[in-house]
């Protein structure tokens, strides 16, 4: 504590400091006392009773029915993950060529409920249901469980370390391969980092449990998967290359870029670079069922690695797409489970499941394992209401807006919180707009952000695409779309627009090189050295993530300093707090139980504090707490 005092004294920084520093410096001396777990529990549990959690409307706790548990204790059995750490991840790509049958993978944990519940879905509620997922899902190709937006909202909204995340499943699940989203050199942000930071991303993600690496670039640029695709095959795990579908092909009219000879050609590029499963990324479901019987017809006589499809169901057309290109021959389709399947998540794979009844290629499932795992999260479900989308039935705009699966709700939100709610038809069509004038370009995290940004930016000025370059320069163009200008999330395939890109960047040159060679290399030990100003016990783990994400890194800890690990609560408790005359009982380690009963809550005083009398184990405690309403 009095080496913190002294680091994150302003004029020790400042430099602004002589021998008698410490004898001049009381405050240096003035030490917190240390919170016992029990206190900061409470803390947490006292602050979202009375202050409600970010994003969920303030109301008293709801009653809960327990969620459904699978009636039987679960056994593990062999499965993927065992093939790959036997055969290797050629081994395990040539058994998978082999399988009559088509296989799964499961994404409810994470993109099903990255694209339905903006990413919330806690590890609490994960590990719950994971020795059962062992038991019912050991059939499945891989559970996709990491990455993607899940790195930063798991530190950012759930206060938990998403690391964690990754070793408590592993230790769960250990028989079905792991699988993540890595954005290329974006890899877990919305920008580029430089090389080494990707490199050592990849490898601790390798040692802490992840065996199935998917790796796309948001511009289907091949120059920024190959550093990625090589730090994957240095791990010896199994790196999926992926090409992000976009355009139509079956309408040659709608893109003379996106064509069937353009996947080939970028699927035979991808297997020379060494992948060894090919990814057909389906970001917005705009794959429509007979373009999926061709196209993966066209690239399975293409490559000799297997071929993985991965869709989202908005249009409602996702099970017949799956239907189709399982028909041409797709060895593994992306499905969450019942509950969390549909609309801008994956088609479900109960559905999948009985579409395929009587076909000759079926998927490889325990159909009523997928049940029962699915009724445990129809009932989890529940708790996340506040976050569901207002999407509520198929939507075949995407056709035209091309809008991947997440970003449609959440760019209605942004519409919203600039008075544009009114005009988000408006916003719709002006992204597609705004594709067009960017050349056509793929759109997907994070380019569909610059699209995003950029479509409402237009809207908000009332802007079209020839207004737009006329008074373009005395116009400040979003950050997102500064950046893209630059070339600093990589080249579209039919480059930049340059009239466009002259307007935006205002005289300022772009980038000649890969954003992530340029950049400077981080020093590791540098930054190790900096968090100790705030961080105890620094691994490897959080270095990385503050070298990707500094802020909400900084911030997760101070919460944690003041809250303890809120993970051991459950969700209902997590987001609401607790009821007046509620007892819980919260596992904070094992064998170490909290038995917390909410007696009252005080009046509100006149600097905003209340006080909240609990009982903690038999003993009274009260906690003083900010009421912020
Ligand atoms: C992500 O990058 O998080 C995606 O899910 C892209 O589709
Ligand atoms: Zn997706």
């Amino acid at each position: 504590q009095f080496l913190t005092n002294v680091i994150s004294n302003e004029d020790f920084q400042k430099g602004d400091y002589s021998t008698k520093f410490i004898d001049t410096t009381p405050s240096l001396f003035e030490f917190e006392k240390p919170k016992d777990r029990g206190t900061k529990t409470l803390e947490y549990i006292s602050t979202i009773t009375v202050n409600g959690f970010p994003g969920v409307e303030k109301r008293q706790k709801p009653h809960f029915d327990p969620p459904r548990m699978p009636g039987y204790e679960p056994v593990v059995e062999d499965g993927t993950k065992q093939i790959l750490d036997r055969e290797g991840p050629e081994g395990l790509a040539k058994w998978l060529k082999a399988q009559d049958d088509a296989l799964i993978t499961d994404t409810t944990m994470r993109d099903a409920h990255q694209s339905l519940l903006t990413t919330r879905v806690r590890t609490y509620d994960m590990k719950k249901i994971a020795p059962y997922t062992a038991h019912d899902l050991k059939d499945a190709f891989s559970l996709e469980m990491w990455g993607g937006a899940t790195f930063d909202v798991a530190y950012n909204f759930l206060k938990e370390d998403p690391w964690r995340r990754l070793e408590t499943l592993r230790r769960e699940i250990p028989n079905v391969l792991f699988q993540m989203l890595l954005r290329a050199s974006n890899a877990v942000g919305y920008k580029n980092y430089p090389d080494n930071v990707v490199e050592k991303f990849v490898q601790e993600s390798a040692d802490s449990g992840i065996d199935v690496f998917r790796i796309f670039d948001s511009l289907n640029w091949m120059e920024a998967m190959k550093q990625p695709i090589e730090a994957v095959l240095k791990t010896g795990k199994v790196a999926e290359g992926a090409i992000c579908y976009t355009g139509d092909v079956l309408d040659p009219k709608r893109s003379d870029v996106y064509t069937i000879e353009y996947y080939k050609k970028m699927a035979k590029a991808l297997e020379a670079e060494g992948v060894h499963i090919l990814a057909i990324k389906d970001m917005a479901g705009l794959l429509k069922p007979q373009a999926a019987y061709e196209l993966i017809g066209e690239l399975k006589a293409t490559v000799d690695i297997p071929i993985h499809l991965h869709t989202h169901d908005t249009s409602g057309n996702g099970v017949l797409m799956y239907h189709k290109a399982i028909e041409a021959g797709v060895d593994v389709v992306d499905t969450a489970l019942g509950a969390m399947s549909g609309l801008t998540s994956q088609p479900s794979a109960n559905s999948l499941y009985y579409a395929q009844s009587g076909q000759k290629r079926q998927i490889r499932a325990d159909i009523d394992g997928l049940e029962r795992l699915s009724e445990y999260w129809e009932d989890v479900r529940k708790y996340y209401t506040d976050f569901e989308s207002d999407i509520k039935s198929p939507n075949t705009e995407i056709y035209r807006h091309e809008m991947p699966g997440g970003q449609y709700s959440n760019l209605f939100s942004q519409a919203k919180s600039l008075g544009l709610g009114d005009r988000y038809g408006e916003v719709k069509r002006m992204y597609q707009k705004v594709n067009m004038l960017f050349g056509d370009i793929v759109k997907v995290t994070p380019s569909s952000k610059v699209v995003g940004d950029m479509a409402l930016f237009m809207v908000q000025n009332d802007l079209d695409e020839e207004s737009v370059i006329k008074r373009g320069e005395h116009l400040d163009f979003p950050d997102s779309v500064v950046s893209f200008f630059k070339g600093e999330i990589g080249k579209p395939a039919n480059g930049f627009n340059t009239e466009l890109q002259k307007v935006v960047l205002k005289g300022a040159e772009p980038l000649k090189e890969r954003a992530g060679k340029v950049l400077e290399p981080i020093d590791f030990d540098a930054l190790k050295e900096e968090m100790s100003a705030f961080c105890d016990n620094i691994t490897d783990k959080d270095v990385l993530s503050y070298a990707l994400y500094p802020k909400v890194f900084k911030d997760f800890i101070t919460t944690n300093n003041r809250f303890g690990n809120v993970e051991v609560l459950d969700t209902p408790t997590f987001l609401f707090g607790m009821r007046k005359n509620e007892v819980l009982e919260i596992e904070i380690d094992k064998g170490k139980t909290l038995i917390v009963n909410l007696l009252s809550i005080g009046h509100v005083h006149e600097d905003g504090f209340r006080w909240m009398y609990f009982e903690l184990n038999g003993f009274p405690r009260k906690v003083y707490i900010n009421d912020e309403s």
